[in-house]
């Protein structure tokens, strides 16, 4: 099969942007080189160096039971045949981003996009754009539990639902994704740990978002995260806590549409405050701070 080109980008006035493209590719797996699967192996080896006593207990576990290791990029079947067994997940190749949409609808029907491609050596401690690394250690682990398995379902639902309602709920619904899936922290009998795949791929922040003074750890909490700004050119300046992924599961069971409204009515919070009825954990010192650039 031809092998898919990478994400097309395109220049804006922000620069080079990835073109979202839908188109789902097989993983060509005969395809990728000797430094495709040496740059997984480097970076496999560096997060699980790092992340015992720092990535939560699920995530270590389900990795290990889908027998991804630093030999090689993992086959997308054979996870496939563990996430059936599990969860009732597949995993289906893509270029990279997906239009909202897409991405919410794959989601809503179990099916997790991962981007088919790996970085080069030379973007091994910085991607502007997911890659093969982030998904497939990041993200897909956790799709081997349960409940955090049933909470991307319902949030593909509920994203498919509010791309019906308008701008103003999907963005609400991304700032969601962004404090839980990709950067989201949880409880655990001893401390803090991380879930969020953001978090998860990245050494830096693995270590930044649990030990670092600079930043803000509050407790979860559905309309504050949804009303949070956040961002994506620096290290988080607060991190959300989860008691259990059963409290993520039951924030989405609602319905959404008074929340949207709602929330249309208030003002976007500042990704560095800290408000008066915030269940603080740590309120951060902010040092190291970027002044501006929240999304
Ligand atoms: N597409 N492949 C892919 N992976 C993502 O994580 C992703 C996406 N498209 C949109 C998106 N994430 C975010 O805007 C979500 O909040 C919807
Ligand atoms: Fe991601």
């Amino acid at each position: 099969m031809a092998v898919a080109q990478r994400v097309e980008h395109q220049m804006t006035d922000k620069g080079y942007v990835p073109v979202y493209t839908t188109r789902i590719v097989e993983q060509p797996w005969d395809e990728y080189s000797a430094t495709d699967h040496d740059v997984w192996g480097q970076l496999f080896r560096r997060q699980r160096e790092i992340l015992p006593h720092r990535a939560c207990t699920e995530f270590l576990t389900a990795q290990d039971a889908m027998g991804m290791s630093d030999e090689q990029i993992p086959r997308f079947d054979e996870l496939n045949t563990h996430l059936a067994r599990k969860t009732g997940w597949q995993l289906i190749g893509v270029e990279g981003l997906l239009p909202e949409l897409d991405f919410f609808d794959h989601l809503a029907n179990r099916r997790f996009p991962v981007t088919w491609w790996i970085r080069k050596p030379e973007q091994l401690d910085y991607i502007s754009e997911p890659d093969l690394f982030h998904d497939l250690f990041g993200h897909v682990p956790l799709l081997m539990n349960p409940v955090f398995a049933d909470y991307m379902q319902a949030y593909g639902a509920g994203g498919v639902k509010a791309h019906g309602i308008g701008p103003e709920a999907l963005v609400n619904l991304t700032r969601l994704y962004w404090y839980t899936v990709e950067f989201g922290l949880i409880r655990q009998k001893d401390g803090l740990r991380i879930y969020g795949a953001g978090i998860m791929s990245s050494k830096g922040e693995s270590i930044h978002c649990l030990e670092s003074p600079a930043p803000n750890r509050i407790g979860f909490d559905l309309k504050r995260i949804m009303r949070t700004r956040y961002r994506i050119d620096s290290f988080q300046k607060t991190y959300f806590v989860i008691d259990d992924f059963e409290q993520l599961f039951d924030a989405t069971r609602p319905d959404f549409s008074p929340i949207y409204r709602e929330l249309a009515e208030r003002p976007a919070i500042p990704a560095g405050n800290v408000l008066a009825d915030d269940r603080v954990i740590q309120a951060g010192t902010g040092e190291g701070w970027p002044e501006d650039g929240d999304v």
